[in-house]
């Protein structure tokens, strides 16, 4: 009977509106929606971490061994309910030459077979391999007759290793589950502070089961030892949620035999109120993510501190990067409002929603999120 008629505004008007609707959401609301602090309050989909790998060596659980790698490791959340979150992991490992070497880094293996494979570019070996496999590897390495060299290989750098691929995770144990709703392995780069008594000496357990080892990482608050660097990208942290233990040895590592292998030593520090890891505080980092997808039982390194840190980390929709959602955020998605990629206002970071246009539902997850403080 009659058509429907929705008056177009004009750009501008739409944005006052918005702003007068979020002013209004901003300013008459009762209660902050965010005055409670709750567990992984700060995991939204686009909140994102990039972890820096400095010089180290890593070992492999069939006996290889990469030196020097650096690189990096980053995840960015994808979906998130109470339950569980969805995140994409990438890791990037590069076997590179020293500056000043003169030899070329290198991965060191055992078994010719991987030396053709590796010519013709084809690194899948570098993958968890079965126990029973791993026995043959160990036999190679351990003949000591003239020919030795023809069962190890030495692939030159550079080298890139490169894996992207998904993870969820449960929330609430922090275990990595599978499409079989299978646990895998223990997400350890999150623990929840917030299950933690915050004072005292009083020591909770954080269980993993590495290597068919029960790895009991003790946690607590504290202050950093002396020769822990306190300036972080979140600033100075004068207390840390830290995760550690004591050298136990491990059967897997201990079948290989090699010296200085067969200890699990962790020390991994988090920033205290998100429990976000800021780095790990020994020689080694070790996670199941880099075990099971990649083989990779060992890392060392003597470039501490510079080898396994946090060197960004995005909150949503904290355009500025201040740790805070504030009048400057408004802002920066007013500023980019009804913009699309072809338009020089454009801000990807603002499309929060990734719908490819900056619009209201983009301004509501400001609003939502308005004087949520990520770090104190
Ligand atoms: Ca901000
Ligand atoms: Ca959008």
């Amino acid at each position: 009977m009659y058509a429907l008629e929705i008056p177009k505004l004009k750009k501008s008007s739409l944005a006052y509106f918005s702003v007068t609707l979020l002013v209004a959401s901003l300013f008459f609301s009762v209660q902050p929606v965010n005055s409670a602090v709750y567990s992984f309050f700060w995991l939204k989909p686009g909140t994102g971490a990039f972890y820096s790998l400095g010089s180290a060596v890593l070992g492999f659980d069939d006996h290889g061994y990469a030196n020097p790698v650096r690189g990096n490791y980053s995840w960015i959340c994808l979906e998130v309910n109470d339950t569980h979150a969805i995140l994409d992991v990438e890791v990037n490992i590069e076997v590179f030459q020293r500056p000043g070497w003169q030899n070329p880094g290198y991965i060191r293996y055992f078994g010719i077979e991987f030396l053709e494979m590796a010519a013709a570019g084809d690194l899948s070996f570098i993958k968890r391999v079965p126990m029973d496999q791993v026995v043959g590897r160990i036999e190679l390495i351990n003949r000591t007759t003239p020919g030795d060299e023809y069962y190890a290989v030495k692939i030159p750098s550079p080298i890139i290793i490169s894996q992207k691929f998904s993870v969820v995770v449960d929330l609430d144990t922090m275990e990595l589950i599978d499409e079989n709703g299978e646990a895998w392995g223990k997400w350890a780069l999150w623990i929840d502070p917030l299950k933690y008594p915050l004072e005292g000496n009083t020591e909770e357990l954080f269980i993993m089961d590495w290597l068919n080892t029960t790895v009991s990482l003790n946690v607590k608050y504290k202050a950093p030892p002396k020769s822990m660097v306190i300036d972080t990208i979140f600033g100075e942290i004068v207390r840390y949620f830290v995760a550690w233990c004591d050298p136990i040895e491990n059967d897997f590592l201990l079948e290989l035999g090699v010296q200085g292998m067969t200890d699990i030593c962790m020390s991994n520090y988090y920033e205290p109120r998100t429990g976000i890891f800021i780095w790990a505080g020994l020689f080694d980092y070790l996670d199941d993510v880099l075990t099971q997808k990649f083989g990779i039982i060992k890392t060392h390194t003597s470039a501490w501190p510079d080898f396994f840190y946090l060197s960004d980390v995005t909150f949503v929709p904290d355009l500025n990067g201040d740790y805070k959602v504030d009048i400057r955020d408004v802002t920066a998605v007013a500023t980019a409002y009804a913009s699309t990629s072809d338009d020089p206002r454009w801000n990807p970071e603002a499309d929060f929603d990734h719908n490819d246009i900056i619009n209201i539902r983009d301004i509501t997850i400001v609003a939502m999120e308005f004087g949520t403080t990520f770090i104190e």
